[in-house]
């Protein structure tokens, strides 16, 4: 399906349509309960994206950046991983990682500004959030290297940004996964902006997905408000990956409905009419449609979902600001299995300054 969108051509795959008709052809056919779950996904990151905010301005979690618009590419990609993949993520995933299973109260303790919140549960192969722009790309490549040495079967999923495209990592990673073939996924949330700069300022290519054509794999622009076609996109990439077929690169062409962060005000450099246009392709709204003209939808199912993410992001909440402050520790203890001596050093440095009892 991939190579029938040629991003050369200026063609996006497309499923959903505005109406939430899906195009007979490409439709993944997927069972009913697997398409509620790709809605329940979605519901409950809108909530917990949401709250994060609320908090913030609350006092109560850190610096946060915002997913709203981004739940259709998060939860469609992370959708169609398998248990075995591996994930590499960036600062702006929620969905993704809810949708692989990782604890609402460990994300927010994350954003709460407590490291431990990263330390990804066993079972769960996930990555800790990278925030140096495109720094994952060429890890998840080396994370790809050895499933292909070890004969692992498995793939790797990376996420970045529109914004990331720009940096080295980007362009090293993608190379060398093009002349070694490995099980990678590269998907680029292109939102259209980096904090203030437009995609237009960003690159003189015309699509982000026709760059995997210089590095020798395919690349293909997605609607990344259509939570089927990033899904049907997406599980074809990991398919190819796992059969040695090599890398992919998916452009998930979206928006970011909200500020880049909370310390960011996007009503400065953004278009106000343009935000609004954007507003009426919300991927929740399109995706509840397609659900509603298959009977899968109605009002006291919609209760039941919304019920449900309030119910889990308070007790997320309870979960989170329950534990324990972070302590000095805490700040060196997760990068290392075993401390090196120079951090020990500056750990035991760090500590002589700082009151007995406020360790
Ligand atoms: C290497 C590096 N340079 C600069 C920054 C500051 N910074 C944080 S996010 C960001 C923009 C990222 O834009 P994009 O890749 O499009 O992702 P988005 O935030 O839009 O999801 C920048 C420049 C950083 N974190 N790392
Ligand atoms: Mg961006």
């Amino acid at each position: 399906m991939i190579e029938r969108f040629d991003p050369l051509k200026g063609v996006m795959l497309r499923i959903l349509d505005d109406d939430g008709r899906a195009a007979p052809d490409l439709d993944p056919g997927l069972p009913d309960a697997a398409l509620r779950a790709l809605y329940e996904r979605m519901v409950r990151t809108r909530a917990a994206d949401g709250k994060a905010l609320k908090l913030q301005r609350q006092g109560r979690l850190g610096t946060y950046a915002p997913s709203l618009g981004h739940e259709a590419a998060q939860v469609g990609l992370a959708s169609a991983m398998a248990p075995d993949d591996w994930f590499f993520p960036y600062f702006r995933d929620l969905g993704a990682y809810l949708t692989l299973g990782y604890p609402l109260a460990d994300y927010y303790h994350f954003w709460m500004g407590n490291e431990a919140g990263l330390r990804t549960p066993d079972g769960l192969n996930i990555f800790p959030i990278a925030i140096p722009v495109g720094s994952q790309v060429p890890q998840a490549v080396g994370a790809g290297m050895a499933m292909k040495f070890r004969k692992l079967g498995a793939a790797v999923v990376t996420t970045f940004g529109d914004g990331a495209t720009s940096e080295g990592d980007f362009h090293e990673g993608l190379n060398y996964a093009g002349v070694y073939k490995t099980p990678n996924v590269f998907v680029c949330l292109n939102n259209q902006f980096a904090i203030s700069v437009p995609r237009a300022r960003q690159t003189a290519a015309p699509t982000l997905a026709q760059k995997a054509l210089a590095y020798g794999f395919p690349g293909v622009q997605v609607d990344g408000n259509d939570v089927l076609a990033v899904f049907a996109a997406v599980r074809e990439a990991l398919a190819t990956a796992r059969g040695g077929g090599g890398p992919t690169l998916i452009e998930a062409f979206t928006y970011r409905m909200g500020d880049h962060t909370t310390s960011d005000d996007a009503a400065r450099y953004r278009d106000r009419t343009e935000v609004k246009a954007w507003g009426r392709k919300d991927p929740i709204t399109r995706f509840r449609l397609y659900l509603a003209h298959k009977g899968l939808w109605d009002e006291a199912y919609e209760k039941s979902v919304q019920a449900a993410a309030a119910d889990e992001i308070e007790k997320a909440v309870a979960e989170a600001e329950g534990r324990p402050p972070a302590s000095v520790d805490d700040v060196f203890a997760y990068t290392f299995a075993k401390m090196p001596p120079d951090l020990e050093a500056q750990l035991a440095a760090l500590k002589a300054t700082i009151p007995e009892g406020r360790r």
